[in-house]
């Protein structure tokens, strides 16, 4: 009997057998290799759009495919659950994070099972719960144990509007990365973590990860910033002050004119004390304090500047220039002080040609001419070394060395390395995140809550509000306890973590989810790690991917692991636009993944988010494009509807095709040869990178070509009539991974046995492939006029083609229309010109 496609009631129904049956999970018994794939859990933000619904989908194919592949699968997920989000929607509509929380990820649970995405989720995890941070506060005193998380004071990035302290990472273009608020600075008491310890190793094997976008390594190359170069001493004249600024450039040492000091540098108040421009000095530090840091680095922006009165002494030519202070040095970079070279440096440059300061060239382009009083910008390539003492004529890559050596034996300063990395700022001033787990006593100074009293629990009850202090200040049985160590008096800390900690080694607990011993087992992870396919968006290629790599590194140093990079491959989706631009509530170009189903069922959604573009670009959502998808699943339907019953009886023959092709008539033989195509180009596309969409276009053109012959198969019978089986079978279990539920329908209606996805992938027969020729014959008007050979297995459309294009025939034709082209396969074309 013909039935017709209707997903609603296939799709929940295998959704409810592939649970059942526990399809999705990992075997810790099994012998077969493992695959760990791995997809950035997300924040449970309320409901899922398309485009994340992109991500899921990607990673559920991927686990499938390599279900099918033979491999050990684990494919676990999580939420990422703490968050202002939450805390903000609590202080609007008065409703306990928690309660939100946990609300939305109910709500995103269901959709992704609605979508027919499959997780082990006896592995699920939720980082806002005690079991989970638990551990995260344990990895915090790892690192508090280790000296690597620390407490000082400083200027820190604080958003007014969200009312605490964000991380440089946090901060963009100035502005608040989730609400876009103008960044201040404020000098506040904070924890960090060292991750400047780990740049140079961070660097150094982020070389080493092949399996990742180049692109995003780029990006944390970039982040992490190394430079290298010398800091050199420059005594302040009458003073005992010594002035350090570190240079990339020490060729360029003698065209120092002027010195600059960061407004916010501690030696300023002291070289201006009660001088004349003490007070200039102090109003334009204020100023600056006010200013970001991009502000001030602008390279094309306005440089401002005031001079100390005070001069520094260059140690190479003992020349006297001034000193001032700038917006442009930032105090937090280099030692906050730097050597001003305008020639040779733009900046230098626009802020000298300002304040008429003066211009000496000591680097020239090989044979040019190149004159100080001249010059419309700062000259910054290599060169030979000009008006620079004893090492004129040098190149000045030379030049640097020498100088560098020379620096050192005259003790006027040293070789030295710089990163533009800042160590990770982890405290918040919020509520809904993990506690951080110290206690303060007057006696006793920072004590760490041992492990055994861990968790520190959030408590349910405080008063949320944006005051800027930690909201759970106002719980007083939180925050007075006792001292762990002396048993006086103490205070918890009240500031709770960074949600970029917990996210930082979720990857290892889903090996152990429910263990109350330790955070993970090391013999697990040591046996799954690194996750062999890491997928996730661009946006987190420098913030989460660097922290996760700094966490591991530090457990590894730690004897906890045995690895010391996670993730061995990573890509990176793109996003789906809608009208232009990326979905966002604010812009109500939201679309839900909710109505598309009800309306066309999961599959259909899935295999349109797969074909609508390469999955690493960007794609414009077109709910016509999903009617395509649509129509196609039901052609795929029809044809296994009409032969249904032949499949059933011959599905088990399919192994006697006979290899030799000239066993096979024509038609046979050309079916065969484009079915093992279509699987050589299915499984080429998806192990060589993720290029789901050309996979399915050639799936989708072969369905196309058989429509077009079965009934010849059918009616040829015996040999053909496998062939026309295979033909159907390859397309079932080739769309398997992309739309499952219709290929398991598809398959149980066959008579197929077990799950499909516990059947092996396809193995194309190179045999079939072989490109033997075969002579056709071309008549017009069923005259013979010439003769070509083509390849054996050529389809329809390209013989037609080849044909049309054939030079006799191409004159024959001149002029005139072809009405009709007839196909005898493999034996001759006739062509049927209109009159
Ligand atoms: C003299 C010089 C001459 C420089 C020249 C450049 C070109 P990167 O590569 O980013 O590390 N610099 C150093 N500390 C700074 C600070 N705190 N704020 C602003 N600028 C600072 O850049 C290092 C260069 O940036 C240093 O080399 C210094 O200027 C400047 F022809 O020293 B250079
Ligand atoms: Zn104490």
């Amino acid at each position: 009997m013909n039935m017709k496609y209707i997903p609603h009631e296939i799709e929940s129904k295998w959704q409810k057998n592939w649970l059942k049956a526990g399809l999705f999970k990992m075997d810790p018994d099994s012998s077969k290799p493992k695959f760990y794939c791995l997809m950035m859990f997300p924040y449970p933000s309320g409901a899922l759009h398309v485009g994340h619904g992109r991500n899921y989908i990607i990673g559920d194919v991927v686990a499938r495919y390599k279900m099918m592949q033979g491999f050990n699968v684990l494919t676990p997920m999580g939420w990422d659950a703490f968050g202002l989000p939450a805390e903000n929607a609590a202080i609007k509509n008065k409703i306990h994070p928690r309660k939100s929380t946990l609300a939305n990820i109910d709500t995103m649970k269901r959709q992704l099972n609605s979508w027919g995405v499959g997780y082990d989720w006896d592995r699920e995890i939720t980082s806002c719960l005690p079991d989970y941070y638990k551990w995260t506060q344990w990895l915090f005193l790892q690192l508090f144990n280790k000296g690597l998380a620390y407490k000082k004071k400083s200027l820190v990035n604080w958003c007014p509007s969200c009312k605490t302290v964000l991380a440089n990472e946090q901060v963009i273009n100035s502005c608040c990365e989730r609400c876009g608020s103008k960044i201040t600075q404020k000098d506040l008491e904070q924890w960090f973590f060292k991750i400047t310890d780990y740049a140079d190793r961070l660097l150094s094997d982020l070389e080493k990860l092949d399996g990742w976008p180049g692109r995003v390594k780029i990006m944390q190359y970039n982040w992490i910033g190394k430079s290298i170069g010398a800091e050199i001493v420059f005594p302040v004249e009458g003073s005992d002050v010594k002035i350090t600024c570190f240079t990339t450039r020490l060729d360029t040492i003698y065209g120092a004119t002027y010195a600059v000091l960061a407004p916010e540098h501690p030696v300023v108040a002291e070289l201006v004390r009660g001088s004349p421009q003490e007070k200039e000095i102090r109003d334009f530090r204020e100023k600056v304090l006010g200013e970001t840091r991009l502000e001030r680095m602008a390279a094309a922006g306005e440089k401002k500047g005031v001079f100390t009165g005070r001069y520094v002494i260059n140690p190479f030519n003992k020349e006297k220039i001034p000193l001032w202070v700038a917006d442009y040095v930032l105090y937090k970079y280099g030692t906050g002080a730097v050597m001003a070279v305008p020639t040779h440096d733009q900046r230098d440059f626009l802020f000298a040609k300002k304040y008429n300061l003066p211009l000496r060239i000591v680097i020239k382009p090989e044979g040019e001419r190149l004159n100080a009083g001249s010059i419309s910008e700062a000259y910054e390539g290599d060169g030979i070394q000009v008006n620079s003492g004893e090492f004129d004529g040098l190149p000045n890559k030379e030049a640097m060395v020498q100088m560098a050596d020379l620096l050192e034996e005259r003790k006027w300063g040293r070789r030295s390395i710089n990163y533009k990395l800042r160590d990770w700022l982890v405290s918040r001033q919020r509520y809904w995140g993990a506690p951080i787990p110290i206690i303060y006593c007057d006696v006793c100074g920072i004590v760490p809550v041992p492990e055994k009293d861990l968790p520190v629990t959030l408590p349910e009850k405080v008063e949320l509000g944006l005051t800027g202090m930690s909201p759970l200040a106002s719980n007083k049985e939180f925050k007075n306890t006792l001292c762990p160590r002396c048993g006086g008096r103490g205070r918890r800390e009240i500031d709770t973590m960074d949600t970029f900690v917990d996210s930082s080694w979720y990857f290892l607990r889903y090996l152990s989810p429910q263990s109350k011993d330790n955070p993970f087992s090391s013999d697990l992870v040591n046996k799954w790690f690194p996750v062999d396919q890491y997928i996730g968006g661009v946006e987190h290629a420098i913030l989460h991917l660097l922290y996760s790599r700094f966490i591991v590194k530090v457990l590894f140093d730690l004897g906890n692991i045995k690895f010391n990079e996670p993730f061995k491959n990573l890509f990176t989706q793109g996003m789906i636009i809608k009208n232009g631009a990326k979905m966002s509530k604010s812009k109500g170009n939201v679309v839900s993944p909710d109505r598309l189903i009800k309306r066309y069922g999961a599959d259909t959604v899935r295999l349109y988010t797969l074909f609508i573009g390469p999955p690493e670009k960007d794609a414009e959502w077109n709910d016509r494009g999903v009617d395509g998808a649509w129509r196609f699943l039901n052609r795929v339907w029809r044809l296994c509807q009409k032969h249904k019953e032949t499949i059933k009886i011959e599905i088990k023959n399919i192994g006697n095709i006979p290899e030799d092709p000239q066993k096979l008539t024509p038609a046979a033989r050309q079916m065969r040869f484009l079915t093992h195509q279509m699987i050589k180009k299915v499984t080429n596309d998806l192990d060589q990178g993720f290029h789901f969409n050309t996979a399915i276009a050639s799936i989708m053109e072969f369905t196309n070509e058989l429509y077009l012959k079965d009934n010849a198969l059918k009616e040829q019978g015996n040999n053909s009539v496998l062939v026309l089986v295979e033909a159907l079978l390859s397309i079932v279990k080739l769309l398997a991974p992309f739309v499952p539920h219709l290929s398991e329908e598809l398959w149980s209606q066959i008579g197929g046995q077990g799950s499909l996805f516990t059947q092996e992938w396809l193995k194309y027969n190179p045999e079939c492939l072989k490109k033997e020729t075969k002579s056709i014959v071309i008549q017009i008007k069923g005259k013979m006029r010439s003769r070509i050979d083509v390849p054996a297995g050529i389809s329809d459309d390209r013989l037609k083609q080849v044909v049309l294009e054939e030079k006799k025939i191409r004159k024959l034709l001149e002029g005139k229309s072809v009405r009709k082209i007839i196909i005898v396969p493999g034996r001759l074309v006739n062509i049927v010109p209109s009159e």
